[in-house]
C-alpha cells in the first residue's frame, strides 16, 4: 500500500502504507477417517488464499489462511515430475507443508529514510509455491493372511468378503496381493491376501518374499494351514512359514498370530492335525472349512479382538520396514520410506 497519513493538525504526518500479508500455505495431513483418495478425485488444483493487502496506517495485511487436504493414512506423497516420495503420510496427523505461500508486498512505509521522507514506491508480494504431486494409497490391512501356496488363503478371503481372488487347485495362483473387507465386521476389518511363501522365499524362492511389506503394516496375521497334509506335513508347513517370517527381517515374527488348520471338509479327523500344531506352536489352533463355513465366524470374533488389542497397544512397529522392490528412482530423502506398488482392491465402490 502506498499511502500518507494525513490527520487534523498533523502537517506532512508522512508514509504509512502498509506490508502486504503472506499467502497462505497448502499443507497436506494424515486422517484415519478416511479409506480412499475418492474425496480428491474431481478437484485437480488446490490453491490456498492470497493475503491481504497492506492497508493505511500501517496496516498490514491479513494473512492468507493455510489450506488443509485431508488424505487417508497410508497415502505415499511423490514429486509428480521427479517422482521421488516426499512424505509418506503414516500417521494420524501427520503433516507436509507442500507449497509455502508467497510473502507479501511492502508497503511505502518501509521505504521511508532520512533522505526520502515522502516514499511512493511499494513491492507487489511474491506468487507462493506451485508443486505438482502423485498421491499413491496404500491401504493399510488389519490381517494379513499368511501360508504356504494352496493352504487355501484366498478361499477363505472369498468366503469371509467380498474380494473375489482366483482360487486354484494349483500353487502360485496369487501372484499380487488382494484386499478384502470383511462382510459383516461393522467397524470394517481388511484382510490381505498375499501370494503364498515357500521355503527360501527370503533369498528369492517361488515368488520370494516381497509381498511380505503388504502384510508388514498389518497388526495381526492369520496363518493358514492346509490339514490334508497330516500332522507331521502340517507341523512342518508352519515351521517353514515362521523361519521365512523371521529371514524377511521385516519384524513379523513378534505380530500377533492366529493359527487355523483348513480345509476341514477335505480329512477325516483333523484333531491330529490341530494338536499337533498346537504342541509345536505352543498356541491355541482353529479348525476351518472355507467351502463348509465350519468355524468361520469364530475365527473372525477371534482376528477382531486381536485386532483391537493390537490397536489398543499403538501403531505397528514395522510400519516403515522398507520394500525390497521399490521402482528405481524411488530415491531416499528426509523421512520418506521406499516406494512400493498399491494391493489390488477389488472391494465394491473403491475406485
Ligand atoms: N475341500 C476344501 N478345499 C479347499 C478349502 N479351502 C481351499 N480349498 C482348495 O484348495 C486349493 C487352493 O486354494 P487357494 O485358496 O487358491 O489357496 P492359496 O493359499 O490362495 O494358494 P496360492 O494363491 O497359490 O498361494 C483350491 O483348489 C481350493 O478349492 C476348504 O476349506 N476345503
Ligand atoms: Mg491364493
Amino acid at each position: 500500500m502506498v499511502s500518507f497519513r494525513r490527520e487534523k493538525y498533523v502537517p506532512r504526518g508522512g508514509p504509512d502504507g502498509g506490508a502486504g500479508g503472506k499467502g497462505g500455505d497448502v499443507i497436506l495431513r494424515g486422517v484415519s477417517n478416511l479409506n480412499t483418495l475418492a474425496g480428491i478425485q474431481h478437484l485437480r488444483t488446490y490453491r490456498a488464499d492470497s493475503g491481504r493487502s497492506g492497508g493505511t496506517a500501517n496496516k498490514t495485511g491479513r494473512r492468507g489462511p493455510a489450506l488443509v487436504i485431508e488424505l487417508p493414512v497410508g497415502t505415499l506423497v511423490r514429486d509428480a515430475e521427479r517422482g521421488h516420495v516426499l512424505r509418506d503420510l503414516a500417521g494420524e496427523g501427520d503433516e507436509l507443508i507442500i507449497a509455502h505461500g508467497g510473502k507479501g508486498g511492502r508497503g511505502n512505509k518501509s521505504y521511508a529514510s532520512a533522505t526520502n521522507r515522502t516514499p511512493r514506491q511499494s513491492t507487489s508480494g511474491l506468487p507462493g509455491e506451485t508443486r505438482r504431486l502423485r498421491l499413491e494409497l496404500r491401504l493399510v490391512a488389519d490381517v494379513g493372511l499368511l501360508g504356504l501356496p494352496n493352504a487355501g488363503k484366498s478361499t477363505f478371503l472369498s468366503r469371509v468378503s467380498s474380494a473375489r481372488p482366483k482360487v486354484a487347485d494349483y500353487p502360485f495362483t496369487t501372484l499380487s496381493p488382494v484386499l478384502g473387507l470383511v462382510d459383516g465386521d461393522d467397524r470394517g476389518m481388511v484382510l490381505a491376501d498375499i501370494p503364498g511363501l515357500i521355503e527360501g522365499a527370503h533369498a528369492g524362492a517361488g515368488l520370494g518374499d516381497r509381498f511380505l511389506r503388504h502384510v508388514a503394516r498389518t497388526r495381526v496375521l492369520l496363518h493358514l494351514v492346509d490339514g490334508t497334509l497330516g500332522p507331521e506335513g502340517a507341523v512342518q508347513a508352519w515351521s517353514t512359514i515362521r523361519q521365512e517370517l523371521t529371514l524377511s527381517g521385516l519384524d513379523l515374527d513378534h505380530k500377533s498370530e492366529l493359527l487355523a488348520v483348513t480345509k476341514l471338509d477335505a480329512v477325516l479327523d483333523a484333531e491330529p492335525v490341530r494338536a499337533a500344531l498346537a504342541q509345536a506352536s505352543g498356541a491355541e489352533v482353529a479348525v476351518i472349512s472355507s467351502v463348509s463355513g465350519v468355524g468361520l465366524a469364530r475365527v473372525l470374533g477371534q482376528l477382531r479382538l486381536l485386532v483391537d488389542e493390537a490397536m489398543e497397544s499403538g501403531p505397528s512397529s514395522s510400519a516403515d520396514a522398507p520394500g525390497k522392490d521399490g521402482p528405481p528412482g524411488a530415491s531416499k530423502q528426509g523421512p520418506a520410506v521406499e516406494a512400493t506398488d498399491p494391493p489390488q482392491h477389488p472391494g465394491p465402490g473403491d475406485p
